[in-house]
């Protein structure tokens, strides 16, 4: 008999870290457990599955309701989906958990709560300072909004925990609802 389906969401700003816990949650899903696994990543999704979309509250919604129909997908055949849009929209989240449940798949929102002053510090891609200098619009937490989740199954951060225990985290919970 299959398993039953699987949909993680990890929802966050970017320079959050969810990409690196997502990939090292793959990872460990394919290493020691049975599940078969897909990574819905951002850019991977932005490239192929949402080109020609931008960073507006329309686009972001379809970008995300685009990648929440996949993953529900891949549950609905008893796959795993690990999903790290940055996901900012709680309306559109909930749209992602209710296409996974009709497709009869477990679903588990993580929020990555990195706070953004460690994010806009580590700035990696030096986007950060490009919203600050007003060179990109519609910045998520500088200039766009990021709605937190107040229905997150777990919060982690990424600046104070280190990645190992990040997973050990998540890990826990999919464990305990007899998910792994
Ligand atoms: C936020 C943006 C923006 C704007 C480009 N706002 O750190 P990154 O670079 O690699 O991750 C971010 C990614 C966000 O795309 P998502 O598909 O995850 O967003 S959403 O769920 O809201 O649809 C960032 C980059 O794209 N990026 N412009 N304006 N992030």
């Amino acid at each position: 008999r299959a398993e039953r389906g699987l949909v993680v969401l990890f929802t966050g700003l970017s320079g959050s870290g969810k990409s690196t816990v997502a990939r090292a949650v793959v990872e460990q899903l394919r290493e020691r457990s049975t599940r078969t696994t897909t990574l819905l990543d951002g850019d991977v999704v932005r490239t192929m599955l949402s080109s020609g979309l931008g960073f507006s509250r329309p686009d972001r919604e379809l970008n995300v309701r685009r990648i929440g129909w996949v993953a529900a997908e891949v549950g609905r055949h008893g796959g795993t989906a690990v999903c790290a849009p940055i996901a900012p929209y709680a309306a559109v989240r909930d749209e992602v958990r209710a296409m996974a449940r009709a497709a009869g798949a477990e679903y588990v929102l993580v929020h990555v709560a990195t706070p953004l002053e460690v994010c806009e510090a580590r700035d990696r891609k030096g986007l950060y300072a490009k919203a600050r200098r007003g060179e990109i619009p519609e910045f998520t937490g500088i200039s766009d909004p990021y709605e937190e989740p107040a229905d997150a199954d777990l919060r982690i951060d990424t600046a104070d925990t280190p990645l190992d225990e990040c997973v050990a985290q998540v890990w826990a919970l999919l464990a305990a609802r007899g998910l792994v």
